[in-house]
């Protein structure tokens, strides 16, 4: 782009003492190529970057921003909270209120532990799952990301899929020996693992929506499957809601699909924008961890009074505001708007949308797992972000990460989305 000559020194600036320049190589722009633009401030439903750009934003932070950037009783709700001061590392109340917000929206969950990231949350849970069960086993299905934690990093979704480094080195083999991988969906694979070694998995653990290889549904066989077979073998179920929770209904996927998990992780939305994670479930388990039971697990900032306010504030909006239904619809416009101008066009392609989360992918086979949605068209990809990028839509740069559409996209932007869209597809069409 010709008017991103700030962030193109400030990137090579970041460059010299950040790796990469980023804190986090989804921001890379590595799947797409090109300087990623920096981000001077948010408003509701845009933001601004430091050459002066406006962009509609379909990334919401990764999905914290389902009210949009700055809503008034989120910023009014950190105002008020930051003169008391910022950690104590001693309890406060509304670490109490914001767990039993959680408590009461979530159905799977009794009790609940924060934490400060989706990493820590999914990494805790599965401490707390094989400690339960006394078992080591885990499952966890290709294309899935449960953030950076060791165990899971074994073909893993998001920037370690969109940089073509489904696993990481420095990872030591002994920590993901007793990761057993399978194709998401694949109702007769679960079956046979657990009819082999059932007695020995400690946990299953899913993206009951996946968002980290595109957003990719589950079958109401697959989820059925998976709740029957951890009951019968004594397998704790994880649902990772670090991305669903609050998003594709206010008490998640497992309220949406009526599947209840022993164990549910989240992130994002339940800190509003600041740095939160949280895991919890059923009482009997979660009593396990220290200080009630002996499986530890700690956090100097874990329920850090900024993070919290910030949290109540945007749980207590959605909860009041219910925007769950008009979401849907608005996305369910867009998204089919998408397919028809490609299927106009004859771009190969399909689509996937729950609730307010969609992917468009450049792939004609609908997108199922990890193996189909390994054959996205990754080029045509980058051009159709860069097009959109250009026209002032701001896509997650990589073919492989969720959109997120928030309660302040209005009937215009949708219907601008579309515009640069059919510019865009025309575009790589000719
Ligand atoms: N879970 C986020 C979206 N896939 C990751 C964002 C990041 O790694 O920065």
């Amino acid at each position: 782009m010709d008017n991103s000559k700030k962030s193109q020194s400030e990137f090579e600036r970041a460059c010299n003492v950040i790796p990469g320049g980023v804190n986090s190589p989804a921001r890379a722009f590595g799947g797409v190529g090109g300087t990623p633009i920096f981000i001077e401030r948010g408003e509701k439903q845009y933001f601004y970057d430091i050459d002066g750009n406006r962009y509609l934003d379909y990334i919401g932070s990764w999905g914290p921003h389902i009210l949009g950037h700055s809503h008034p009783a989120v910023v009014k709700a950190i105002a008020e909270a930051l003169p008391s001061g910022t950690s104590f590392g001693a309890p406060t109340v509304r670490e109490t209120e914001l767990a039993e917000l959680i408590v009461d929206a979530v159905p799977s969950i009794e009790k609940v532990r924060m934490v400060n990231s989706g990493t820590e949350a999914t990494m805790s849970a599965i401490r707390l799952a094989r400690g339960y069960t006394g078992r080591d086993v885990v499952i966890k299905f290709s294309g899935c990301y449960h953030g950076h934690v060791d165990s899971l990093l074994v073909q893993a979704g998001s920037g370690a899929l969109t940089l073509g480094t489904p696993s990481s080195p420095g990872i030591p083999a002994g920590c993901t020996s007793d990761t057993h991988l399978l194709e998401y969906n694949d109702v007769a694979g679960l079956s046979e693992v657990f009819g082999n070694i059932g007695d020995q998995i400690a946990c299953v653990i899913l993206e009951p929506v996946v968002g980290n290889m595109g957003v990719v549904v589950p079958t109401p066989e697959f989820l059925q499957a998976l709740r029957s077979l951890c009951s019968e073998h004594g397998s704790v179920l994880i649902f990772d809601e670090v991305m669903t929770g609050f998003r594709v209904a206010f008490g998640g996927a497992q309220e949406r699909f009526g599947v209840t998990p022993d164990l549910t992780t989240l992130g994002k939305i339940v800190g509003g924008g600041l740095p939160v994670g949280a895991y919890g479930g059923r009482a009997e388990i979660m009593d396990v961890i220290s200080p009630v039971g002996p499986v530890y697990q700690a956090g100097t900032l874990s329920g850090n009074p900024l993070a919290t306010a910030s949290g109540i504030a945007t749980l207590k909006v959605l909860k009041e505001t219910n925007p769950y239904p008009a979401l849907e619809e608005k996305t369910q416009r867009l998204v089919s708007g998408l397919d028809n101008i490609a299927t106009e066009l004859g771009i190969p392609h399909s689509v996937a949308q729950v609730g307010s989360m969609f992917t468009f992918f450049f792939n004609s086979e609908t997108v199922s797992n990890f193996t189909i949605s390994a054959k996205n068209d990754t080029e045509m990809f980058s051009r159709y972000f860069h097009g959109m990028l250009n026209r002032g839509i701001y896509l997650p740069c990589s073919q492989f990460e969720a959109n997120f559409v928030g309660v302040e996209h209005t009937d215009d932007d949708i219907q601008a989305t579309l515009d640069a869209a059919r510019e865009t597809l025309e575009e790589i069409a000719s």
